[in-house]
């Protein structure tokens, strides 16, 4: 990829990441949520050992594509295409995949749109992002 291409790519990323922030970041005062306590990033997303619409493998020691895109119930598949064990785990906690062993896979299903950081908890070094649309 030529630097200009990535260039663009990071930018836009940016762009992306702080249009979400300004959208979601200040909780509205009256909220209409009837229960009360729900943990917003917590219930983003769910495990899910279903054949993947959206894959990514996983090499030592990076994610491919590292910036993912999906939309709110697609299945993204993460294997492990490398010889150390991973897996995805979000910046913000609330889920992951299974730490994956070489030729294994396994899935994260979004419920919410927005853009979510992840990396891998066995290389913290590791990053990507999910990007979900509606
Ligand atoms: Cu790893």
């Amino acid at each position: 990829m030529s630097i200009k291409k990535l260039m663009a790519a990071c930018a836009a990323t940016l762009l992306i990441v702080a249009a979400c922030s300004s959208a979601s970041g200040t909780p509205s005062a009256g909220g209409a949520s009837p229960g009360g306590s729900t943990p917003p990033a917590a219930a983003a997303c769910r495990e899910s050992a279903d054949a993947g619409a959206v894959a990514v493998s996983i090499k030592d020691f990076s994610f491919e594509p590292g910036a993912i895109t999906a939309k709110v119930g697609q299945v993204i598949a993460f294997t492990d295409t490398g010889s150390a064990p991973h897996n995805a785990t979000l910046d913000a906690g609330g889920c992951a995949t299974r730490t994956l062993q070489s030729g294994q896979s396994d899935g994260l299903v979004f419920a919410t749109a927005g853009s979510y950081p992840f990396h891998c908890s066995v290389h913290p070094q590791m990053k990507g992002t999910i990007t979900v649309g509606a």
